[in-house]
């Protein structure tokens, strides 16, 4: 069959026969989410058709329970897993804890956990603007049988075993890794599949793209201003051209295909910077690398920082390699010139 013709379920089976003594848990979680994201896909494209925008809370004219889009996106993720019975537990950042999945036994018996952000730039829903979920894949460091225990959530993004989102735009992606490599695929919704469309995806080295929330910038620090008159002067390649959608998905999937750095980095409004180290920006880092670019903090490589709490914050530098090393500079000099 041709390549271009590959179907997401097709894909998955080829691939996991690659994976040595694979029981096949990791597809089938793939699976589950390929089936999730087809629901949440239904719902965000009837967003502005049907009364189901709105707070959480509320009731539409039928008198059913009306519910945000994140509110909704989050249960049907969190639902197909747990219906599945093929993870142990799972974190998201709409809720405060991690779930335990119980249900039967055999349960605990599982030994992957799944993290996730089920909507991301939800925001934008509102305004017929793109939005995202990611998601994120560990092995469990709490023996199997077991219940999960907050140190299966709290690991290093260098132990992701896969990571993925789902981009709900123009046309419908999913993108995923599990370490060999980055595929994409898009579905065709008049059928509901997911054919692979962008295989082996390359982040360019460089790019001419950055991508930041200009309106913070007196309040970042002084090498992430240094960084973005960087971009503006006039020399080589440059000014570079400014792209913010404020849908961190899109923003990253437009710079992954063009090549360009995405920033969000701390200010004096926001000290941790506001992304989520967990369901974010290690997912979205693991990603990116496997696609050939580069993240980090700024100073340091994302994957290798230890995370204390579920929903710590951490500052995001994230794009085409040699972009991102160049904003590392001016983060190290800034550095430097202070003490
Ligand atoms: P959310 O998880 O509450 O949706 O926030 C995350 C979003 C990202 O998608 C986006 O890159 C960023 O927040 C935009 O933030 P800002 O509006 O501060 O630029
Ligand atoms: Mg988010």
């Amino acid at each position: 069959m041709e390549e271009r013709n590959k179907t997401l379920g097709e894909f998955i089976i080829e691939n996991q026969a690659a994976f040595q003594y694979s029981s096949g848990e990791l597809s089938r979680i793939i699976n589950s989410i390929r089936l999730a994201a087809k629901v949440v896909n239904y719902k965000v494209n009837k967003a502005g058709l049907v009364d189901i925008i709105g707070a959480a809370g509320a009731q539409n004219i039928q008198g059913e329970d009306q519910q945000k889009l994140d509110v909704y996106a989050n249960e049907i993720f969190i639902q197909t897993l747990i219906n599945r019975e093929i993870v142990c537990g799972i974190a998201s950042e709409e809720n405060d804890e991690y779930i335990t999945v119980e249900g039967n036994d055999n349960c605990h018996n599982n030994k992957y956990v799944v993290l996730m952000d089920p909507l991301d730039g939800s925001s934008n829903i509102d305004v017929n603007v793109s939005v995202g979920t990611i998601f994120s894949v560990y092995r469990r460091i709490s023996p199997v049988g077991t219940p999960v225990t907050i140190e299966d959530f709290l690991q290093p993004g260098i132990n992701q075993v896969a990571a993925g989102y789902v981009i709900y735009s123009t046309s419908t992606m999913l993108v995923y890794t599990t370490g060999h490599g980055v595929n994409g695929f898009t579905l065709n919704p008049a059928i509901g599949t997911f054919y692979l469309s962008h295989p082996n995806i390359q982040f360019p080295k460089n790019g001419i793209i950055y991508s930041v929330n200009e309106g913070n910038y007196v309040h970042f620090p002084q090498g992430v201003k240094d960084y973005i008159k960087y971009c503006q002067l006039e020399e080589d390649e440059r000014p570079y051209t400014s792209r913010y959608i404020g849908s961190l998905v899109s923003d990253i999937h437009r710079n992954m295909l063009k090549g360009g750095i995405y920033l969000y980095p701390t200010s004096s409004k926001s000290p941790k910077g506001k992304l989520r180290l967990l369901y974010e920006c290690n997912p979205m880092a693991f990603i990116v690398e496997q696609a050939g670019g580069k993240a980090s903090d700024g100073l340091n490589r994302i994957m290798e920082i230890e995370p204390k709490e579920l929903h710590e914050r951490a500052p995001f530098f994230c794009g085409s390699y040699n972009m991102v090393e160049k904003a590392e500079d001016f983060m190290r000099l800034a550095k430097l010139s202070k003490y």
